[in-house]
């Protein structure tokens, strides 16, 4: 037997102990462990089995490494067959998360224990998979058709109290200590404790017939464009009807076919992107960081509050500095308000609130600010208002204190120089709204210390964030990316003479929000402004004339009630409206630009090439230092759908040699220099190889 898994004989209790750190996974040495020692608990003859995990968690799923490659045997739904068909009464004793592969482990397990702040759940569907153990069978059959559909359709976990209550689980244990669990199957014994295979088990009760469909229904919206949601639904359907046996061989036909799903691969993609991440390339592991107790952010205005509050979130004590007490006053009320409505919407209970707010402090004074040990600035994004702050910043903050701009766009470096410390400013790109968003360009400057690095991204992980480290350009690497994909959206608009087919095309892709519907969201005002401070005259360029008449008549976005589109009414729903239709003609026909109707691939494919161009020439720079890091911004800040893995993801599913294929007609056909091939991808495609060769950077 292999080490990840041990056997003993406790008495006439067989214990079963799985050791696979760091989470305990259902790796094939783990799946075989599971077996032989089963079978020596047959052969010793033994009375029960308790089955646990060392560590600090129970069986957090299978082994998604072990995904891409070829199936090893024993499988998992044949160790949970095993498992269950015990002659002996299975105990399990749960705690940390007892997910995926591991709650199936447990269902077929025939009691469970549970210590108290175990987290319970099926998330297979956040990697593209449904259970394929037979947890779409057994769920049902212990806690109902609709929570087992809530369960396994979000993937979101449920807590012990909820397991109990739910009957998923039987009793809560003391502690996750072995003579807990001992304790238990003894009692149990005592009480006459048999074999009880959940697969026995009747489906508690039969929904009405209309409730799958209904079903279906109520989450299309929010699964658009998955496919394992909806495999989901229909295995719960047929655990309604057959005996466990017969569901768990569609399910596994079913698990099959998602596993091999571009899907999955994208999901699974995903969930090691965003581990990678923090890992900040080019810093080793074991640089230095300094401790951050106390935080200033400067500026009360909508990013500044959302920072401070991320901070105050977390428990770390913040001190806001406005230029004015009016100021500083209307910023708190603001933070204020935004609290009551968790408590209004049932997010936060009012002692959370009171203790973040107790957080949070305010002074017009930057002396008060001396001692802090981080800095961030948040002041209206201009390059020389911030210079000015940072010079103030470097007369007073202690030596040492880290000092972050949040920018998304402007040059760190410049900001550093500003100071006489350049290696203790950093860059934080935080996402509207900031105490919500998780993403978080990390800018490194040329100067920036690798120690104020490693604070700076432990310290966002600290607090919940998902730091991606970046460098120093313009719009660093989310937002120059938008840059390309934007103007393609505006070209398009003149050929195609309406934003509707354009944005629809997108989001049946599956992004949150089309390109222009985005514009209108963002406000059409700060791309203007923002072309002006790059000496961009309005009406200079073709593909921004329509965006900088509609800023001329006013028609700033959904903020106005017109930009693209119109919006009426409370809901704000977007109406295409003749007044862009007719502006978009008469710049198209003033530009010489012919109207025609275009294919929803070639719009899918202009706008995708040019993230992924753009995305190349980030890499070839090292701006990002991974593809994967790319990816992780654009599913995190950008509406891009995580099903489809990224852009740089989505590169490598094309295949390099057709990305290059598709540049060089789109040159051809346009004569635009912007599909010019990035040198990062003919390099790579010459070699064979793929963009997620660099991912091991
Ligand atoms: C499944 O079970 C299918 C079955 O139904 C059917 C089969 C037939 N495998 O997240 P962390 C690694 S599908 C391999 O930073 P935390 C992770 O990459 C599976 N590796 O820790 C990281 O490595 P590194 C269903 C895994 O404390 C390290 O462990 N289960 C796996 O913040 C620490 O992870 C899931 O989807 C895995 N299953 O969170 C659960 N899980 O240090 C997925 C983790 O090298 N896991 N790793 O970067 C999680 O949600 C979180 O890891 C967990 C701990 C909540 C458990």
């Amino acid at each position: 037997m292999e080490n990840v898994v041990r056997y003993a004989l406790d008495g006439s209790i067989a214990t079963i102990n799985i050791d696979n750190p760091p989470v305990n996974a259902l790796s094939v040495a783990v799946r075989r462990g599971l077996l032989d020692a089963l079978e020596r608990a047959r052969e010793d003859g033994c009375e029960a089995v308790l089955l646990s995990c060392d560590g600090r968690t129970f069986i957090a799923g299978a082994d998604i490494t072990e995904f891409g490659k070829p199936p090893a045997s024993p499988s998992l739904p044949e160790v949970v067959k095993e498992l269950e068909r015990f002659p002996k009464p299975v105990f399990v004793a749960l705690h940390g998360n007892v997910l995926g592969g591991g709650l199936e482990v447990a269902m077929a397990a025939h009691y469970r224990g549970i210590v108290p702040g175990t987290k319970l759940g099926l998330p297979e569907v956040k990697l593209g998979l449904i259970p394929g153990a037979g947890g779409t069978q057994r769920l049902p059959r212990l806690v109902g058709a609709e929570t087992a559909l809530e369960m396994m359709t979000t993937g979101k976990p449920i807590t012990a109290e909820e397991a109990l209550r739910l009957g998923l689980t039987d009793v809560l244990l003391e502690g996750a200590g072995k003579e807990d669990a001992l304790r238990w199957v003894l009692n149990s014994l005592g009480n006459d404790a048999r074999p009880r295979p959940t697969a026995a088990c009747k489906v508690p009760s039969q929904p009405p017939v209309e409730f799958f469909d209904e079903y279906r229904k109520r989450i299309a919206q929010k699964t658009r464009g998955q496919i394992a949601p909806e495999i989901v639904v229909e295995l719960v359907e047929l655990a309604m009807q057959v005996p466990v046996s017969d569901g768990q061989l569609v399910e596994r036909e079913r698990f099959l076919q998602c596993r091999e799903s571009p899907q999955s691969a994208a999901l699974r993609h995903v969930f090691f992107a965003e581990r990678a991440t923090s890992r900040a390339s080019g810093i080793p592991a074991d640089t230095p960081s300094r401790s951050v107790d106390g935080v200033a952010v400067i500026g009360a205005g909508t990013m500044g509050r959302g920072i401070a509050m991320a901070f105050a979130n977390a428990g770390l004590p913040v001190c806001i500095v406005e230029s004015n007490q009016e100021r500083l006053e209307q910023g708190l009320e603001a933070i204020g308000k935004s609290y009551a409505t968790s408590v209004r919407r049932g997010r936060l209970d009012a002692s959370e609130v009171a203790s973040r707010m107790a957080c949070l402090v305010g002074t017009t004074d930057y002396e008060d600010i001396a001692d802090v040990d981080l800095v961030v600035e948040a002041v209206f994004e201009d390059l020389d208002v911030k210079k000015e702050v940072f010079r103030k910043l470097d007369d007073i903050c202690k030596p040492g204190c880290v000092l972050a701009t949040n920018t998304s766009y402007l040059d760190v470096n410049e900001i550093a120089a500003a100071t006489g410390r350049p290696e203790n400013v950093i860059g934080a790109h935080f996402f509207s709204p900031a105490h919500v968003m998780k993403l978080l360009e990390v800018v490194r400057g040329e100067g920036t210390a690798p120690e104020v690095v490693q604070t700076f991204m432990k310290l966002a992980k600290s607090i919940g964030k998902l730091p991606v480290p970046v460098g120093v350009c313009n719009g660093f690497v989310g937002n120059r990316m938008l840059r390309p994909y934007a103007r393609q959206a505006q070209l398009l608009l003149l050929e195609v003479g309406t934003p509707e087919p354009i944005d629809r095309a997108m989001e049946s892709w599956g992004m949150a929000m089309g390109p222009l519907a985005v514009g209108d969201l963002a406000g059409l005002d700060i791309s203007y402004r923002s072309r002006l401070a790059q000496g961009i005259k309005p009406h200079s360029l073709r593909e921004y004339a329509v965006a900088d008449a509609l800023v001329e008549m006013d028609r700033l976005g959904q903020k106005s009630g017109a930009g693209y589109y119109r919006y009426d009414g409370y809901k704000r729903s977007r109406q295409v409206d003749e007044r862009t239709i007719e502006l978009i003609l008469r710049v198209g026909t003033e530009w010489g630009v012919p109207q025609r109707s275009i294919e929803e691939s070639e719009l899918i494919d202009r706008l995708l090439l040019a993230l992924i161009n753009e995305g190349a020439a980030i890499l070839r720079e090292r701006i990002a230092a991974r593809p994967s890091d790319i990816d992780v911004i654009y599913l995190n800040g950008y509406g891009f759908p995580s099903w489809r893995g990224g852009p740089m993801f989505q590169a490598d599913q094309l295949g390099l040699d057709l990305v290059l294929d598709k540049l060089a007609h789109l040159k051809k056909a346009t004569g635009d220099t912007c599909w010019d091939a990035d040198p990062l991808l003919v390099e790579l495609a010459e070699r064979g190889e793929a963009l997620s060769t660099l991912n091991q950077a």
